[in-house]
């Protein structure tokens, strides 16, 4: 069986990362009288001591800051007339450079973003590693520093366009067909598909020009798995038991395992005993896996691997909120994201990055793409978000956490959209809660 893949400038401000400064103090005093005397120079010492409080000036809506050499704060506390004393943070201006970001509606939107702003209050991903399988990597200036190896098991030389079957360098040659290719009397460019899904999940914050991914901290590793009219269920069955840290016979082994791996890819089928075997094992060492439902307008329990046991499987939304057309639905779904309208207009779909070749590589771009495959890579990224808060958090808690903290659904869906949006900020906060009564 062959697996298709299922695709059809601003300065922003974001809230305030905190830190305190030990070493500064703002101190309210009960009366003005008390104020003042704490103001005076201490006159038991004579001269300035390093351990001694420093006035530095009076706050214009009340308040006396002081400098505390060594960050004794009972110094201060012990003063007479002090009613509290507060830290003087650190506030810093984390303003990104992500010129696109106005674009990235599906991150952002009240209503139909995943609200991916209060998700990185707590983590960014720091930690946390991400399996892509799809049609490989190309080089773009927002994977800079993001990607592990990863690995090429496309065995089947003609379509992976490298020249040999499994290798180490899982560069996308390019998916693009001829009229005839595939069964298709249609011409097709490469979609550099597996860049785009990389790219919602990992693209660097802060640099010029571009997007950022959900979790900029995590790193990602690209397993190549697609090449020329789509790729095998069997290189993808293998890939899933090395992504997640098992033993594939004449692969090298990973250092560590991927906290999640995400599959945008399908196609018709049950789902087969190697595929759910794959999966299963995975899951077994803590990988959760993540699904596409797919494009076919159907039930996802038609497709494969979305219909395997275990899975998370992830239905499309268009801008609206409401289900996208194409997307495949039912009770086989776990939970929806952002997955673009696929209508005439494309700012409606999801940018991402991709390479500007088409047939083969040629420079990076920035482009967008609509499907299931869009909204698959949010959900794996979100996982990362999870791990990075809570590294213990178990396969099945993931997915708990991700169904009890989505977000009702902004527009219809009478076909099953599983929980509904998935909210990266609820699910976070819900981890951290979770870990901090432990
Ligand atoms: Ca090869
Ligand atoms: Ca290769
Ligand atoms: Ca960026």
């Amino acid at each position: 069986m062959r697996l298709a893949l299922l695709a059809a400038f601003i300065l922003f401000a974001f809230p305030p990362r905190v830190r305190a400064d030990e070493a500064r103090y703002i101190v309210h005093f009960v009366d003005a009288e008390s104020a003042r005397a704490a103001r005076m120079p201490r006159s038991m010492t004579g001269t300035a001591r390093l351990d001694v409080p420093r006035h530095v000036r009076s706050l214009a809506a009340g308040g006396e800051l002081f400098e505390v050499h060594g960050g004794d704060v009972s110094r201060l506390a012990g003063l007479p007339g002090v009613a509290a004393v507060e830290e003087d943070l650190v506030l810093t201006a984390t303003a990104v450079v992500d010129p696109l970001w106005k674009r990235q509606w599906y991150m952002h939107d009240p209503k139909v973003g995943v609200d991916a702003e209060v998700a990185w209050r707590y983590t960014r991903g720091t930690g946390a590693v991400v399996a892509v399988l799809d049609t490989g990597i190309t080089p773009h200036p927002e994977f800079d520093g993001q990607l592990l190896p990863g690995y090429d098991f496309v065995s089947d030389a003609a379509a992976a366009r490298d020249g040999d079957g499994r290798d180490a360098n899982p560069a996308d040659e390019g998916d693009w067909r001829d009229a005839g290719d595939c069964g298709s009397p249609r011409v097709a460019s490469s979609s550099w598909h597996g860049s785009h899904v990389a790219g919602l999940v990992v693209a660097r914050s802060g640099n010029r020009p571009g997007i950022v991914g959900l979790a900029p901290e995590a790193k990602l590793l690209p397993v190549r798995v697609l090449g020329h009219c789509g790729g095998r269920l069997s290189d993808v069955a293998d890939a899933v038991v090395w992504a997640s840290g098992g033993t594939v016979p004449g692969v090298p082994p990973l250092e560590h395992r991927a906290d999640a791996i995400n599959l945008s890819l399908g196609g018709p089928g049950a789902c087969g005993i190697a595929i759910a075997r794959a999966i299963e094992q995975a899951r077994g060492r803590g990988t959760v896996v993540v699904a596409a439902a797919g494009n076919d307008q159907a039930k996802a329990s038609t497709n494969v691997p979305a219909n395997c046991p275990g899975v998370v499987t992830v239905a499309g939304l268009a801008r609206d909120g409401s289900m996208a057309w194409y997307s495949n639905h039912g009770e086989r779904v776990t939970l929806s994201a952002p997955g673009g309208s696929l209508r005439e207009r494309g700012a409606d779909d999801i940018v991402s990055t991709i390479d500007a070749g088409k047939r083969g590589r040629e420079r990076p771009i920035f482009a967008y793409h609509a499907g299931t495959s869009m909204a698959a890579p949010q959900v794996a990224a979100l996982v990362a978000l999870m791990r990075s808060a809570d590294p213990a958090i178990g396969v099945d808690d993931v997915t708990r956490q991700l169904v009890d903290n989505a977000r009702p659904l902004p527009g219809a869906c009478p076909k099953g959209c599983g929980a509904g949006l998935m909210d990266a900020g609820a699910t976070v906060d819900a981890v951290v809660e979770d870990r901090a009564r432990r």
